[in-house]
């Protein structure tokens, strides 16, 4: 893949705001900052992705729930770091004539975890797992960018609490899997970062981010996992009788998956100078059939392309486009945009031949089936789709890194919109310095491998304690 011979890699902005836009998944117009309207395409693979997570969350024992939208002040000021990470960034309602104000959630810690606390008596009610798909709010202070930062935040959160740090541990690792598992389908290319401590969620131990690769450079957290310790379980007075008979106070965690910044890198990283590439499980329309219709043979044609489109249906969203007031060529084009993986493509032909012309989307190739083989073919199409873009995905990923050993080599990488893994002393100070001179966020050190410092902090040249990735982000 070439990172410049595209609009997509030399003016990304401008290609993600009209292909959004034109493929029908977000109208940004909505006069509000930070709140949009997801059109058709865009609202299905909301469902979709939801559906996907939803479905590993259940598998692993999370109970669904629906918690209230809002909380009130007092129970938001229970934990003294959250309040301080949030209280800039929500939405009051105010009731006015002496009402006490309502904070409408930008996350659901203040309003699950009094509940909690009401729930949970002794060993027996733990682990508690659940889990919500909602909107959240949060006043972003940063400018605002369609699917990627936004005011209204469709996301799914999930909340564990457990009878030790072991467990909650424990916990930690399922998520990841779960996140995974979810992403690989959707055959995103992400890295797994621990956040340095300064950067961490308001109120966790640690936190993990995933970081997906966007073509602007800017790295994408399409999610995050925290370890919350006990400091909420402390502020929400969260007791259980332990096994011995005494009490204790339990371990939680909680973890996030932002929808719209999972759309948003679908987008980003698999689409191309014609439009949407989509993984066939998150496609509104997997198959497309044109008829290229010739004078005195249109009934044989179209007769025959629906036989074709009987035979798939079945099995893949198909839409025979028999539209007859625009030409074969505009519907490719059409098609291309919304990223349907494969086309068929019949004519005089292949009517006489008994066969089919399949095109798929992610790689341009053509190829002809008999009927016969239809069906074997667009199933066996569709999975190299699928394996093709997550081989593309993780090989982008891995290639954008580069080691850079001081800050001209970092500025060098960043510039080329690129992500600088170097050397760090671990410093609050170091950190700021990349982010005034180059603009670059310490995003963490790996967290599913291990990885040793191959030499000197980049920043102060001091001895360095850890191995990170710095990248501008959204
Ligand atoms: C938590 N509490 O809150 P988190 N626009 C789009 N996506 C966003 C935005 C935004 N403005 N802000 C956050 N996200 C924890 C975990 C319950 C769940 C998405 O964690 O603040 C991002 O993908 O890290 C982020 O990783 C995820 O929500 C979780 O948000």
């Amino acid at each position: 893949m070439s990172v410049s011979a595209s609009k997509k890699f030399e003016n990304f902005s401008e290609w993600f705001d009209d292909v959004i836009f034109r493929a029908r998944i977000v109208d940004n117009r909505f006069p509000v900052k930070g709140f949009s309207v997801y059109l058709e395409n865009g609202a299905f693979m909301l469902d979709v992705i939801k559906k996907l997570l939803e479905d590993e969350l259940e598998k692993t024992g999370h109970k669904k729930m629906y918690f209230p939208l809002v909380t009130s002040e007092e129970l938001f000021r229970k934990e003294a770091e959250h309040i301080k990470g949030f209280s800039k960034e929500v939405f009051v309602i105010d009731q006015g004539s002496g009402e006490q104000k309502l904070i409408i959630r930008p996350t659901s810690e203040t309003i699950m975890y009094p509940m909690f606390k009401l729930w949970i008596r002794s060993h027996a009610d733990l682990p508690l797992k659940v889990h919500q798909s909602v909107n959240v709010y949060r006043r972003e202070t940063m400018a605002t960018r369609a699917l990627y930062r936004v005011r209204e935040i469709p996301w799914n959160e999930a909340h564990t609490v457990h009878e030790n740090a072991a467990e909650a541990e424990k916990q930690v690792r399922e998520a990841m899997q779960i996140y995974e598992t979810v992403l690989k389908k959707l055959c995103i290319g992400y890295i797994i970062l621990k956040r340095p401590d300064f950067d961490k969620f308001a109120g966790a131990v640690y936190s993990i981010a995933f970081d997906a690769w966007n073509p602007d450079g800017k790295v994408n957290q399409v999610a995050t996992i925290h370890n919350l310790g006990r400091n909420f379980a402390k502020a929400y007075e969260i007791e259980f009788e332990k096994r011995d008979g005494s009490r204790g106070t339990p371990y939680q965690t909680c973890y996030g998956f932002g929808f719209s910044r999972v759309i948003a890198a679908i987008i980003a990283q698999h689409g191309d100078d014609r439009g949407l590439v989509l993984p066939p499980v998150v496609a509104p329309t997997q198959v497309v059939i044109i008829p290229i219709l010739f004078k005195g043979q249109e009934k044989q044609i179209l007769d025959y392309a629906s036989k074709v489109r009987d035979m798939l249906a079945g099995r893949w969203r198909t839409v025979l486009d028999d539209r007859d007031d625009i030409t074969p060529g505009e519907k490719f084009y059409h098609w291309e945009l919304m990223g349907v993986p494969v086309r068929v493509e019949i004519g005089p032909k292949e009517v006489v031949e008994s066969s089919v012309t399949l095109a798929r989307r992610d790689t341009l190739e053509r190829v002809k089936a008999s009927l016969d083989e239809l069906v074997g073919k667009v199933d066996e199409l569709m999975r190299a789709i699928e394996s093709n873009l997550l081989e593309r995905s993780r090989r982008m990923m891995l290639s954008v890194i580069s080691d850079a050993n001081n800050m001209e080599e970092i500025k060098k990488i960043l510039k080329e919109r690129r992500i600088a893994r170097i050397n760090w002393c671990g410093s609050i100070e170091c950190a700021e310095k990349l982010k005034d001179e180059v603009g670059g966020e310490v995003r963490g050190e790996r967290y599913d491998i291990v990885e040793k410092p191959f030499g000197p902090c980049a920043v102060c040249g001091g001895e360095a304690r850890s191995v990170v990735y710095v990248a501008r982000s959204y």
